[in-house]
């Protein structure tokens, strides 16, 4: 029996004395404000009605319940805030059960934590990622789940963000009971049924007593203070919900939430909070290129991977964790030889770690393959061209491809800066052709840059973008040019990092500077790990086309030109006595800057670290923002995304044209035009730049003009 005003959002339905509430918000059943109102108006008329005597929260779809609307954080607060409804739902004096299925995230298993019971069905996956989104549970989670399952269980949770299954959820004592078959609503009425006849009551969990041994949960805080201290570096909310999870400890339930509330609305007020935010919605609209929405993908089972050096066995590998069939194709036996080595090590890694057995490294294997002959390619779908950085030796490889591969497979190449049209130029089917930028190593580096040369077919896309889906890539979608996106604004700030260098910085504090501004890595420490050769014989390469009025550091090549090539050679910017984890500080790195700075004519200046951020970022950008204006990124977000997952942008800032807007266009602007007082040939301001400032106007107002 349907009840007379089904409110849009929360449908209402009485099975004998069992009231059934049903968020119903596709596509994640978020609380946005109608969810909120609907389902207080359900649990007002539900008190009210005696024929009702207990109620049951499910949710419709996919899932129970995703959480606070993330849409609405940052905008005017509507009524009910989510914190009033769960308490409402606590204190309700009939009994309420959360039958989950799906997930019940943030503010979704808050509701679930006010519930009087909680049932979850197989597949279930429940959490509280708000720290994933700089927030904390902000609707009594921090109050309410170390009192079910103590401090030390809760904080792993809350600061981690995981998904526990339904089995380890039971195991917790979070949920009560586990469903046996998929139907939450069945599995939700059986179990509520059962407890109104055995006249179990309501149960609260404010109530509950997990936390009455007070020293192993101040032990778990502590070890959580100490533990968020090193590895939450730059972050507030974890350390905010450790604070409101101590307060569990020592004030009533009432103050407890008033902390908690007092310290979410800081995390929501945050800057990092924004960022963190951005980078969610991000990374979900990077997926909705033109292309995707035109064409469906072809199909994408076998994968052929030219090349077996570094790259190519790491694509090899990140396709064959994914549980698709690999060939891999080499010049010759001792290449081949070489290619397969590189993949098994791989797994060799693992297997030394504990993380895999030969069992199953050998099951892997049993999907790949290897040969000298193009021929072994003829059944594959997709091809990935990784041989070394050389317009000629590609087009060969292409040619081949374009002579065996079956009608409708992708040829792909792997190239971070040759132009694609041409490559897809020399052969019959252009419209096959399409580039993907993996970053080393392959098999972990989230991004994959698409990049789409003009007359390849959307189909195409459409199918790069689902090889990134059943690879766990984030893809991005990346017009031709030298660099695509993030290579291109990479040599670009690594330009103006040699400008300070020579200026007066040393490596070591431009390094530091931007760990502290959130970068696991600074640029001469990236430089050390990526190796200095490959940059040297790219400067040797384009030297006679370089611009001879532009401003070139040569302390790089005089590091090169002494074989200190970084990490793999012992020594670069940095010394490394025993291997990467030992580098040291060098003396000699510091007399060869000195020397150049002597033979360039600079006095050397000192260079605050704010200062160095201001330059970094500056110089970021302003190439960013060419970027975007020349339609190399579609949008701002996905440079964002670009950063964030290829180059170690801090997620918490958002990206740079995040933190950019931030910062103020007019602020980066004046910074340029100041930079460029000593070195106009380098800092022009992008045309993006000033006509958004004129129009005043920022990064995110692009975002949503497609
Ligand atoms: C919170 O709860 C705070 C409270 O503690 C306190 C408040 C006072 N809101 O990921 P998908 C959209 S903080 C709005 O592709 P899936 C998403 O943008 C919240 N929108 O699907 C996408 O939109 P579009 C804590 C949301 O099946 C669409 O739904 N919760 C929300 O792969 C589909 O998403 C979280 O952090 C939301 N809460 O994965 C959970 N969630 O189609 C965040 C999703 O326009 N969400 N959307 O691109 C997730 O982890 C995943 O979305 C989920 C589904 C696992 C739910």
């Amino acid at each position: 029996m349907s009840c007379d005003t089904p409110l849009p959002t929360v449908e209402s339905t009485l099975h004998e004395s069992i009231l059934v509430l049903t968020l119903d918000n596709p596509p994640v059943n978020a609380l946005g404000v109608e969810v909120r109102r609907g389902l207080l108006a359900a649990l007002d008329s539900a008190a009210d009605n005696p024929a009702v005597e207990g109620i049951l929260i499910l949710g419709a779809g996919r899932h129970f319940c995703g959480g606070a609307d993330i849409r609405e954080f940052g905008k005017p607060p509507q009524p009910p805030a989510l914190p009033e409804l769960v308490k409402r739902i606590e204190a309700c004096a009939k009994p309420v059960v959360a039958a989950i299925h799906g997930v019940a995230l943030g503010g979704g298993l808050e509701v679930a934590l006010a519930a009087h019971y909680r049932l979850a069905v197989r597949g279930a996956r429940l959490g509280l990622p708000e720290v994933q989104l700089g927030l904390l549970p902000g609707a009594g989670g921090t109050q309410r789940l170390p009192r079910l399952i103590g401090a030390k269980a809760a904080l792993e949770l809350m600061l981690s963000g995981r998904h526990l299954s339904a089995e380890q959820a039971l195991e917790l004592g979070l949920v009560d009971r586990l469903g046996d078959s998929d139907d939450a609503q069945a599995e939700g009425l059986a179990y509520l049924g059962q407890l109104l006849a055995s006249q179990a009551g309501a149960r609260r969990t404010r109530d509950a007593l997990a936390l009455s041994d007070l020293a192993p949960q101040r032990a778990a805080i502590a070890a959580a203070r100490e533990q968020a201290g090193k590895k939450s570096r730059g972050l507030l909310s974890p350390h905010h919900i450790i604070q409101a999870v101590e307060a569990t400890l020592d004030r009533p339930f009432e103050d407890g939430l008033k902390e908690e509330r007092r310290l979410f609305l800081e995390c929501l007020d945050s800057p990092q909070r924004a960022g963190l935010v951005h980078a969610f919605f991000a990374e979900r609209e990077v997926l909705k290129a033109p292309e995707t929405r035109a064409a469906a993908p072809r199909a994408l089972e076998q994968i052929g991977v030219v090349g077996g050096g570094t790259m190519g066995a790491g694509i090899a590998v990140a396709a064959l964790d994914a549980g698709l069939q690999v060939t891999m194709i080499e010049r010759d036996q001792a290449a081949l030889a070489r290619g397969r080595g590189n993949v098994e090590k791989v797994y060799d890694g693992l297997i030394d770690k504990g993380r895999l057995s030969a069992a199953d490294k050998a099951a892997t294997l049993a999907r790949f393959s290897a040969s000298i002959d193009y021929r072994a390619l003829a059944q594959a779908d997709l091809v990935i061209e990784a041989v070394f950085e050389d317009m000629a030796a590609k087009q060969a490889v292409f040619k081949e491809l374009d002579r065996v591969c079956k009608a409708g497979a992708v040829l792909a190449s792997n190239t971070s800066y040759l132009d694609i049209n041409v490559i897809a130029q020399s052969i019959s089917r252009p419209a096959d052709v399409i580039g993907l930028h993996f970053f080393s190593p392959a098999n972990i580096m989230k991004l994959l840059e698409i990049v789409v040369p003009a007359k390849v077919a959307a189909q195409v896309v459409a199918t790069a973008f689902e090889l990134a889906k059943k690879l766990h890539k984030v893809p991005v979608r990346a017009g031709v040019c030298d660099g695509f996106i993030g290579n291109r604004i990479l040599a670009v700030y690594r330009q103006a990092v040699d400008a300070m260098l020579e200026d007066g910085a040393s490596p070591y504090q431009i390094d530091q500077a931007l760990r502290d501004f959130g970068f696991p890595m600074g640029p001469f420490q990236v430089a050390d790990l990526a190796g200095g050769d490959i940059g040297w014989a790219t400067r040797k390469r384009k030297a006679a086309t370089r611009d001879p009025k532009a401003r070139y550091v040569q302390v790089a090549d005089r590091l090169c030109e002494r074989g200190w090539f970084g990490q793999k050679t012992g020594r670069g910017y940095y010394l490394y006595p025993q291997g990467p984890r030992s580098a040291s500080e060098d003396p000699e790195v510091l007399a060869i800057i000195d020397a150049e700075r002597q033979r360039a004519g600079i006095t050397p200046r000192t260079f605050s670290d704010a200062q160095i951020i201001r330059r970094y970022m500056a110089a970021m950008i302003n190439e960013a923002a060419n970027v975007v204006h020349e339609g190399i990124a579609l949008r701002p977000l996905d440079l964002d995304i670009a950063l964030i997952h290829g180059y170690g942008f801090p997620r918490y800032r958002g990206g740079p044209l995040k933190y950019a807007d931030q910062y103020g266009l007019p602020q980066v602007l004046a910074d340029i035009r100041e930079f460029a007082e000593d070195d106009p040939q380098f800092w022009k301001p992008s045309p993006l730049l000033v006509a958004l400032v004129e129009r005043e106007a920022n990064f995110d107002s692009l975002n949503h003009a497609h």
